[in-house]
């Protein structure tokens, strides 16, 4: 995208610049740790397009706080971000999906809190499929406790004041809110830079697509059972049957339904009971993103941003994605769960 006034193309630390000059008293200290962020994904992003050459590729043999196996680009990007975070004294403490407790960083004036997936969609590295970094900052509650706690970083995803994610794909891009509509960078390598592609990006009210692991359909709900037979039924008026499409990095997932509209789902099921998914670090930054976008994100009942957490690792059941579609599935979910839905 070209700067209308100066016709030149805009990188991602102009922008931040210039949205932090609109705020006369902005400390630049969000803007110091945005760009932080994307430092570190460049440099993760280097190393993502040469994991096959430089055997990084495959398990670390350690399991992470979820018990699952830890690949080594997931440590990686983990010591990349929170490296990052720790250069500029901005940030008091990370909560990322490959430690258990909170890290506490050695900035004890910072007034940021940050929640990280360092790479998410783990299970496509070896296979050379999208996978993306995620990022949720909140500001710290009590700036003046002298001791940090879970307590200060469990707040509703409605107190992000920014949030944003890097995918690795086809190309590299950066989107990020700060609740004033969705900006998405591309990274051109030949200039190791982010240049703006989008500063305003729209989800459609209504997509044709539906992503979800259809292989768990028997431990799901009637109701979404019966949504996605709703689906597949012919009906061109509704340009029904829709597609399916799921890739298994929900960032990916999530990023394609921006774009393209549709509704991406990780439910709750007989065998995740409360969802597969972290609502600090993977839902709430993400449903920040797409609600700024114009669409919504729900639990199945209630809006995933207002959800009051009570754990920093806790699951939870998303629909997230285009208005018309979220609304759609919440109504059959409803309708099977016996409640009245009130849209
Ligand atoms: P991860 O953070 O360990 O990579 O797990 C999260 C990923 C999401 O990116 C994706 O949507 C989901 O797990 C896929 O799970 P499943 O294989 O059960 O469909
Ligand atoms: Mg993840």
């Amino acid at each position: 995208m070209v700067d209308r006034k100066t016709n030149r193309v805009i990188t991602l630390e102009e922008y931040i610049i210039q949205g932090q000059n609109k705020f006369p008293g902005a400390t630049g200290e969000l803007s110091q740790l945005l760009r932080d962020i994307g430092l570190a994904a460049k440099i993760i992003s280097r190393e993502v397009n040469k994991a096959g050459i430089t055997n990084i590729l495959g398990e670390d043999g350690t399991t992470n706080v979820h018990g699952e196996s830890v690949k080594k680009l997931d440590l990686f990007a983990d010591k990349q971000l929170i490296s990052a975070l720790s250069r500029s004294e901005i940030t008091c403490m990370v909560i990322s999906e490959e430690n258990d407790g909170i890290v506490e960083l050695d900035n004890e004036g910072g007034k940021y809190i940050v929640y990280l997936d360092p790479l998410d969609g783990s299970s496509n590295i070896d296979v050379n499929v999208s996978i993306g970094s995620i990022f949720s900052i909140y500001m710290r509650e009590n700036p003046d406790s002298e001791q940090l706690s879970e307590e200060d970083a469990l707040q509703a995803g409605t107190k992000q004041v920014a949030a944003g994610y890097v995918l690795y794909g086809s190309s590299t891009l950066l989107a990020y809110t700060t609740g004033l509509g969705v900006s998405v960078f591309t990274l051109d390598p030949s200039i190791g830079e982010f240049i703006l592609s989008d500063d305003d990006v729209r989800i459609p009210d209504h997509g044709t697509i539906y992503s979800v692991n259809e292989g768990s359909y028997h431990s799901w709900e009637e109701g979404l059972k019966q949504y996605v037979k709703y689906c597949q039924v012919e009906d061109p008026e509704t340009n029904r049957p829709y597609k399916a499409r799921y890739i298994g990095s929900m960032v990916a997932d999530v990023h394609r339904t921006l774009i393209t509209g549709g509704i991406f789902i990780y439910p709750n099921s007989s065998q995740y009971p409360n969802g597969k998914l972290r609502l600090m670090y993977e839902c709430n930054p993400l449903s920040f993103v797409i609600e700024q976008a114009g669409g919504m994100a729900i639990d199945g009942k209630g809006r995933i941003l207002e959800i009051t957490p009570e754990s920093i690792h806790q699951r939870t059941p998303i629909f997230i994605g285009s208005k018309g579609n979220v609304l759609k599935v919440k109504q059959f979910l409803a309708e099977h769960r016996n409640e009245t839905v009130n849209a």
